[in-house]
C-alpha cells in the first residue's frame, strides 16, 4: 500500500500545485478528494503555465491516471471547458476518471453563492463565487445530484426537479430570478455526454491500484485553516481539505496512507475575510505580494500577506498528522533584511499554546514574534540545502524545530527543477 497525501497547511495557495506536480512524477495515480473549481492550482511545465481548477495536477504527465473523487462538487460545463483548454495545449486526457458519487454543481448553486454572500448576517465570507457552499449544502441536505445519476435514463428530470427547487429558494429568500430548468438541461447535455465515459466507481479503481502496489497521490485543495471542521469557521470552505478528507473524499481507508505532507509558504497569505493575526500592512506586505505575485488563481483577488505563523502550523501538523513539511516560495523572502516567526499568541496577557477555536479570541490574539535575520541573497538557483545561505537554513531549521516536523522539501521558484529535496 502506498498512499501519500498532500494537504495545504495554511489558508490555501501554498503552492500545492507545483509540489503535487513534482511528487506526481513518482506516482501512478493522482486523485483530488474535495472542493471544486474554487481551487486554482498553478503548475509550470516546460516554461508554460497551466491553471488547473478541477483536474488533478497529474494531468500534465502523459502517463498518470487522474481521478476526481467522490468528495468533490463538479460543474460539468466548467470541467469540460477546462478539458478543452488542456486538449488545445496537446495534453492527452484519456486517463481521467470522475467518481460516480461526486456531486454535481449547477448554475443555480453559483447564483445562490452570490445571494448568500450578499445577505449573510455577519458579513461576507469572501467565497470564490463558484457555488461551492450551496452545492455541498444540497449534498448534506440529501437532495443533491450525483455524477452517476447523469448516466441513467431520465437524468434530465432529476436536473429539472433540483433546478425548480433551487429557483423557489432564490425567489422566496432573496427575491432573485432562477434559471429556466429546460435551458439548464440543454446547456448541460453536451457536457454530460462527454463526461459519461469518464464516470466510474473511482474508489474501486483506487483500491485496485493500491492492491497492485501502485503509488497513489492524494492532492488536497484549499488548506487546513479552510477546513469545514478544523478551519477558522465560519470563514472556511464547505469541504474537508485535511488529511482525513483524503479518505472520505476518495473511498480509500486510512490504512492505505503512508505519509502526509503539509505544504506551507515560507510566509503566509489569505484570500477572503476572517482574522489573520500575523497580517502585514504597508511596505513589507506590498513587497511580498509583488515578489510572490500573490493574486488569486481563480478570482484574481489580491491576497492578504503576513509573517509565517507557527502556532497555526503546529495545529496543522496535529490535525493532519503531518510526516513532513514542504516549504514553498522561500525565494520570495530573498530581499527581506529581517524576518519574523510567530511562535505564540498573547491573549489578554496570557500566552496561548494552541490555536483557538473561537474567532473572537483569535481576533484579539497578538502574535509573539521571534526575529530572524534575512539572507538578502538570491536563492532561486539553489538545488541542494547546501546551496542555501546559512541564514535561510537557520530559518528552515527553526520552523522545523518549533513545529516538530521535518522539512522534506523546499521550493525556490515555480519551475520543476527549482526544488530542493531533503534526504
Ligand atoms: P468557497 O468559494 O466557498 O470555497 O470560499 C470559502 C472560503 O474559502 C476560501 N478559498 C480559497 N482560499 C484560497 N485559495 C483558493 N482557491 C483559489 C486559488 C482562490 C482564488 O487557489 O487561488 O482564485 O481567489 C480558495 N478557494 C476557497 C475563500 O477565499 C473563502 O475564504
Ligand atoms: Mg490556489
Amino acid at each position: 500500500m502506498s498512499g501519500v497525501v498532500i494537504v495545504g497547511a495554511q489558508w490555501g495557495d501554498e503552492g500545492k500545485g507545483k509540489v503535487t506536480d513534482y511528487l506526481a512524477s513518482r506516482a501512478d495515480v493522482v486523485v483530488r478528494y474535495q472542493g471544486g473549481s474554487n481551487a486554482g492550482h498553478t503548475v509550470v511545465k516546460d516554461g508554460q503555465e497551466y491553471r488547473l481548477h478541477l483536474v488533478p495536477s497529474g494531468i500534465l504527465y502523459p502517463d498518470k491516471v487522474c481521478v476526481i473523487g467522490n468528495g468533490l462538487v463538479v460543474d460539468p460545463v466548467g470541467l469540460c471547458e477546462e478539458l478543452d483548454g488542456l486538449q488545445r495545449r496537446g495534453l492527452p486526457l484519456a486517463r481521467l476518471y470522475v467518481s460516480d458519487r461526486a456531486h454535481i454543481l449547477l448554475p443555480c448553486h453559483i447564483r445562490l453563492d452570490e445571494a448568500e454572500e450578499q445577505n449573510r448576517d455577519n458579513g461576507r465570507i469572501g467565497t470564490t463565487g463558484r457555488g461551492i457552499g450551496p452545492a455541498y449544502t444540497d449534498k448534506v441536505a440529501r437532495i443533491g445530484l450525483r455524477a452517476g445519476e447523469l448516466m441513467e435514463p431520465g437524468w434530465e428530470d432529476q436536473v429539472v426537479a433540483l433546478v425548480e427547487k433551487k429557483n423557489r429558494v432564490l425567489k422566496k429568500l432573496y427575491g432573485m430570478d432562477g434559471f429556466p430548468p429546460q435551458a439548464v438541461v440543454e446547456k448541460l447535455r453536451p457536457s454530460v455526454e462527454r463526461l459519461r465515459p469518464l464516470i466510474t466507481d473511482t474508489s474501486l479503481l483506487l483500491n485496485s491500484a493500491l492492491k497492485e502496489g501502485k503509488n497513489v497521490l492524494f492532492e488536497g485543495a484549499q488548506g487546513t485553516l479552510l477546513d469545514l471542521d478544523h478551519g477558522t469557521y465560519p470563514y472556511v470552505t464547505s469541504s474537508s481539505p485535511t488529511a482525513g478528507g483524503a479518505c472520505t473524499g476518495s473511498g480509500v481507508g486510512p490504512t492505505a496512507i503512508d505519509a502526509v505532507y503539509g505544504v506551507c509558504k515560507a510566509y503566509l497569505t489569505r484570500v477572503g475575510e476572517g482574522p489573520f493575526p500575523t497580517e502585514l500592512h504597508g511596505e513589507t506586505c506590498r513587497q511580498i505580494r509583488d515578489r510572490g505575485k500573490e493574486y488569486g488563481t481563480t478570482t484574481g483577488r489580491p491576497r492578504r500577506c503576513g509573517w509565517l505563523d507557527l502556532v497555526m502550523l503546529r495545529y496543522t501538523a496535529r490535525v493532519n498528522g503531518l510526516t513532513g513539511l514542504l516549504i514553498t516560495r522561500l525565494d520570495v523572502l530573498d530581499e527581506q533584511p529581517r524576518l519574523l516567526l510567530c511562535t505564540g499568541y498573547r491573549y489578554r496577557g496570557e500566552l496561548l499554546e494552541g490555536f483557538p477555536a473561537s474567532l473572537r479570541v483569535l481576533r484579539e490574539c497578538e502574535p509573539v514574534y521571534e526575529e530572524m535575520e534575512g539572507w538578502q541573497q538570491d536563492t532561486s538557483g539553489a538545488r541542494r540545502l547546501d546551496d542555501l545561505p546559512p541564514a535561510a537554513r537557520r530559518y528552515l531549521d527553526r520552523i522545523s524545530e518549533i513545529v516538530d516536523v521535518p522539512v522534506a522539501m523546499v521550493s525556490v521558484g515555480p519551475q520543476r527543477e527549482q526544488t530542493i529535496v531533503v534526504e
